[in-house]
């Protein structure tokens, strides 16, 4: 070690991350009066809206929701300028909250964390950048995000590939000018489907690689006006209430109606309704639409028809249309004009599973029909989801024990919130919680306060070791997998949720799919009966 890395010694904790996340869990310990640092691999604040600044990047929550709850001044005076906000706007109301709350000196940037050890002895963790420098701190809490492990496939021939490549979510700074170029783009998923109507814009030609067709709502996106936005801050308190009761923290009452009571021509009007209004919604149409695959036939069937409707060649709407699983089984996208791009004449669509891709070549991609010649590709690929995060530095328990080992067969953990062998580790929005089925800011939010408010019940009662009963864990993941399989999400063999993406991962459903409100529920539970399934010692 050069005489320059330091090691720190005197910290609380150590959050991992500066995202959403990882700034309201410094402002919170902050207010406890606990000596805190995060740490950031960017340069700058936003995790995934630092990294995902691809073409056509946009929240597909709405701007007056996708935000933080925790302070009514900040609630008031930031003016989003969009229904769905682009990710410039979202960054830059992350830095505005990271000023306005005076977290940056509390921040190391260009800092990434390459391992956590925890000493029994000490009850510490000892956490080690690639700087070189040491930390240690009684707590460690990643807010690392979900999706921020970016997964590119691997595809024979790539380092041979003659023009230029980059995944969606390590898009350059300095943007990438496509105009004129022939462009292929592999993946349709939220990514993917937000992506291929700009990129169609500029490019010369647009090659689309689709391995599974999917369905998507019209976004409607346009300008928040100063009405609108006004009528949304006059009626916070009833939005936060809508969202705390909900169960995937958006702002809608879900019908309590099944879609197989209502006539089809009910049906159709409510589809249609829902449709003309946009985005996620659409979801809470009926009561049973991720419950009951019959339900969930007419909702697809509905969106199958949209498809053929917008999209002139027949053949390539067969092509669009998803048969392999159920409408928002797998998360559902949302667009501005995707199904439309399809019948530009710069843009075709290549289905992989009929027309595999064999190999990248110097110029293009060689397809079983021959090669596609290209100037730049784009991986819309997708994430290894919820444990790549984690996964990303070594993070070593007791016993010697690496969450790696410990996460062989898949994850485990208590309430998404620890994970046991792991004191004093806390995982906010880990596998087991509701997180990516939710509207991300407020189930942060939820698992910020409660790990606040368990840091002070345990300075209260002298405690400084934290940790997940095995017992707990072993229930909470039996429970987590019982509440999936009340709804249709495990059926979608391709979904990320699943692990499904990444070849070689363990295949388990990692969210909670039991609902925000009765998760937190449990949470608050739980706390109250005094941290029951944790041991304090
Ligand atoms: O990633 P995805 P994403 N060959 O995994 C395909 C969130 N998000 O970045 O379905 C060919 O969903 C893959 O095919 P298949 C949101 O939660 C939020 O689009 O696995 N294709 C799929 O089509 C979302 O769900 C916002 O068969 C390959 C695509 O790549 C999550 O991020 C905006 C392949 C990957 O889709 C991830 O979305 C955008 C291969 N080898 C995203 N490997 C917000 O609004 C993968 N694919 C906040």
């Amino acid at each position: 070690m050069s005489s320059e890395k330091k090691t720190t010694t005197d910290l609380d904790a150590v959050v991992v991350g500066a995202g959403f996340a990882g700034l309201y869990m410094l402002h919170r310990l902050r207010g406890l009066g606990m000596g805190a640092l995060v740490l950031e691999r960017a340069s700058g604040v936003g995790g995934t809206w630092y990294w995902n600044r691809y073409p056509g990047a946009r929240c597909d929550s709405e701007s007056y929701y996708y935000c933080y709850a925790f302070s009514k001044e900040l609630e008031q005076e930031w003016e989003w300028t969009e229904r769905y906000p682009r990710q410039p706007e979202i960054k830059r109301y992350l830095d505005h909250v990271t000023d306005r709350f005076d977290l940056r000196r509390d921040i190391r940037f260009d800092t990434a964390v390459t391992a956590a050890r925890y000493d029994e002895d000490s009850r510490s963790w000892a956490v080690t950048t690639d700087a070189g420098d040491t930390l240690t701190c009684r707590y460690l809490i990643t807010a690392v995000g979900c999706l921020s492990a970016a997964n590119v496939p691997d595809i024979p021939g790539l380092e041979t590939f003659a023009g230029r490549w980059n995944h969606t979510g390590r898009w350059p700074h300095e943007g990438v000018d496509v105009t004129g170029k022939r462009v292929g783009i592999v993946g349709t998923g939220s990514t993917g489907i937000q992506a291929i109507p700009v990129l169609a814009e500029d490019a010369a030609h647009l090659t689309v690689f689709q391995r599974t067709a999917n369905y998507s709502i019209p976004a409607r996106n346009g300008p928040l006006s100063a009405e609108e936005s006004a009528a949304y801050k006059a009626s916070y308190d009833d939005i936060r209430a809508v969202q705390a009761a909900s169960t995937n923290g958006h702002p809608f009452v879900v019908s309590d109606r099944s879609a197989l009571d209502a006539t089809p021509e009910e049906r159709d009007r409510i589809y249609a309704e829902a449709w003309d209004r946009g985005g996620l919604r659409f979801r809470a149409s009926f009561r049973d639409l991720l419950a009951d695959p019959d339900a969930n036939e007419t909702a697809s069937e509905f969106l199958r028809d949209r498809i053929r409707d917008v999209v002139d060649d027949p053949e390539t709407a067969e092509k669009l249309v998803p048969r392999d699983h159920g409408f928002a089984t797998k998360r559902p996208p949302i667009d501005t004009h995707y199904f439309e791009t399809y019948n530009r004449d710069d843009v075709s669509l290549v289905d992989v599973k009929a027309t595999p891709i064999e190999e990248i070549v110097p110029a293009g991609v060689r397809t079983s029909e021959g090669v596609i010649e290209l100037d730049h590709l784009v991986f819309a690929t997708g994430f290894d989801a919820m444990t790549g995060p984690l996964l990303s530095f070594e993070i070593t328990g007791t016993g010697g024990t690496t969450l790696r080992e410990a996460w062989a067969a898949g994850p485990r953990g208590y309430l998404g919130l620890q994970v046991s062998g792991f004191p004093n580790l806390f995982t906010i929005t880990g596998p087991g919680s509701p997180s990516v089925l939710t509207n991300m800011p407020t189930t942060i939010e939820q698992h910020v306060d409660w790990i606040t408010g368990c840091l002070a019940h345990l300075r209260e009662h002298g405690v400084d070791r934290i940790e997940a009963d095995p017992e707990a864990e072993r229930a909470w993941g039996e429970h987590v997998q019982e509440a999936a399989e009340a709804t249709l999400l495990p059926r979608a063999a391709s979904s990320w949720y699943l692990g499904a993406n990444v070849p070689g991962k363990p295949r388990v459903f990692m969210p909670y799919a039991g609902g925000f409100a009765r998760y937190t529920r449990t949470c608050t539970d739980v706390a109250e009966d005094g941290y029951r399934g944790f041991v304090l010692e």
